[in-house]
């Protein structure tokens, strides 16, 4: 596996780094390899819950080409936890919050799964 997709690459000052070590309790829904999937601690649907590189990557623009298998992990991971949520088929929105003005609060690439109830739409 390439570098890239190791959590050894990590940020130590990074809570989701720290998730993924282990350091601080995630209620975990689902892990692979490369992927761990949490519940948000502020949900904003009867189903929210953040899918994360293990490896630390700051957000989308931070990644390049050679983090396309990792990215890949993680929109699949995301659809692995629609199905085990068992929203798959009514839907889900897929949100990865970039920057100042999106209102990314934490600085660890993240996928939001939201779903289980009607989603309006356009966002704030
Ligand atoms: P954002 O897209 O960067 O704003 O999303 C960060 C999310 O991380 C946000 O929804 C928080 O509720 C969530 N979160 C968490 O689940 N656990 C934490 O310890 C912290 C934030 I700090």
């Amino acid at each position: 596996m390439s570098d890239h997709r190791k959590a050894s690459n990590r940020d130590p000052a990074c809570l989701f780094c720290k998730i993924v070590a282990g350091e601080i309790p995630g209620d975990v829904v689902h892990e692979t390899e490369t992927t761990l999937a949490f519940r948000d601690i502020q949900p904003q649907a009867p189903t929210h819950v953040l899918v994360i590189p293990k490896a630390h990557h700051t957000d989308a623009v931070a990644a390049t080409r050679a983090d396309a298998a990792l990215m890949a992990d993680v929109v699949l991971a995301a659809g692995e936890v629609a199905r085990i949520e068992g929203i798959a088929d009514s839907g889900y929105r897929l949100v990865a919050n970039t920057g100042r003005d999106a209102q990314q609060s934490v600085g660890h690439l993240h996928l939001h799964v939201l779903g289980g109830r009607s989603l309006q739409w356009p966002p704030g």
